[in-house]
């Protein structure tokens, strides 16, 4: 492949403007009327359950909630474009698309209301756990995309982290592996300008994210992070091309953090007012609903089944966390080999004896 077609566009991919019209000439297929109302109403879902978590910190029931507040386009989109067969490897930051994928948000909320480490069936739903160290989930889908073309399995897997990720060691390994061994990854950073306090002019001096593919002889492209139907058109052909042989692919979204990193921080201490404020007017979800509003499909009527069907996972949200769990301390040295290692299983025992000696005060 000649190395100019490795290269990103020279802006963002954008099909929506920021007022919600579709952009003259651009590139990509735009998405059906179909799936642009099944993504608004994932989008309003996703920006319900960003409220909702945000509520449920206050209210002591989540330990910590990194939230996706104005990033809920990409959420939704690498959700959306996956296949029933394929894996998706979140951050931290990433519970909407979990939950766009189909697992159930009070287990999906386990990890951060602090019960246990990941409190869904990764097999069953096709969602690894959800890494705090980053870059490491990269590696572990790599293996998982290249298995599965080892079994002759048409398997994609969406492999997610953050700008500040970009610069681990686990990045390189995993592009590299990938590209060298044609695995079906696509590599979908979200670009939200921040890495807690650290900007992305501290982070990268590359020309783009996506610009980093090159040095791998992967192709890179560039989204509009806000745009959901951009970033359906872009992740989709990344997604059918890694399917079809293609190898892997590197989409950088433009995106930005609303919020502070997560409830532990501050952000007014490294960030002025009126940058946020410049991406309040990109909002992906006016832009989502001033188009379908202007095509006449989205009605009055619509709107309110949305918000009903929002509320209602709001509902459960707050349902279920209001419950207390009791895990079981020996679980937690059950799952971490097959076979327990002899420090383990001293491990064990030193906590076993702890409990029984603070229960018998
Ligand atoms: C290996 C590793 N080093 C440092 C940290 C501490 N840390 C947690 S989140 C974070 C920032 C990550 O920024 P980015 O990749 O842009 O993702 P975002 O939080 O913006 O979604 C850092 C440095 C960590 N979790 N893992
Ligand atoms: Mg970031």
């Amino acid at each position: 492949m000649p190395s100019n077609d490795l290269l990103p566009s020279e802006q963002p991919v954008q099909l929506l403007d920021q007022t919600g019209s579709r952009v003259v000439g651009a590139a990509g297929d735009f998405p059906s009327d179909d799936a642009m109302l099944r993504a608004h109403e994932a989008l309003v879902v996703g920006r319900r359950i960003n409220e909702q978590a945000y509520a449920l910190v206050r209210q002591g029931r989540l330990a910590v909630y990194p939230s996706s507040y104005g990033q809920e386009a990409c959420e939704v989109a690498a959700a959306l474009v996956m296949g029933d067969r394929d894996w998706l490897f979140p951050t931290y930051r990433d519970v909407v698309s979990i939950i766009g994928r189909g697992v159930d948000p009070v287990e999906t909320l386990t990890l951060l209301k602090g019960d246990w480490h990941c409190g869904y069936d990764p097999v069953e739903h096709r969602v690894a756990p959800q890494t705090t160290p980053l870059a490491t989930q990269l590696i572990h889908a790599v293996g998982v995309a290249h298995a599965a073309t080892l079994r002759g399995e048409d398997t994609v897997v969406m492999a997610m982290c953050g700008d500040g990720a970009t610069s681990e060691g686990d990045f390189h390994e995993a592009l590299n592996f990938a590209a060298v061994f044609k695995a079906p990854v696509v590599f979908f950073v979200q670009n939200n300008e921040y890495a807690i306090s650290v900007p992305l002019a501290r982070q990268s001096v590359a020309p783009s994210l996506a610009h980093k593919g090159i040095g791998y002889g992967m192709p890179g492209e560039r989204v509009d992070g806000n745009d959901i139907a951009a970033l359906l058109s872009v992740l989709g052909a990344a997604v059918d091309s890694a399917r079809s042989g293609g190898g892997p692919q590197l989409v950088e979204a433009h995106t930005y953090r609303m919020q502070a990193h997560t409830n532990a921080d501050d952000a007014t201490r490294y960030r002025q007012d009126d940058e946020v404020e410049k991406w309040q007017d990109r909002d992906p979800l006016l832009r989502s609903e001033a188009y379908l509003r202007s095509r006449d499909l989205l009605t009055d009527e619509r709107t309110s089944e949305i918000a009903a069907a929002a509320e209602a996972v709001a509902t459960a949200m707050r349902d279920g966390l209001m419950v207390d769990v009791e895990p079981d301390h020996a679980d937690l040295f059950t799952h971490v080999y097959a076979a327990p290692t002899p420090q383990l299983r001293e491990q064990q025992a030193f906590l076993a004896d702890e409990l029984s000696r603070e229960e018998a005060r």
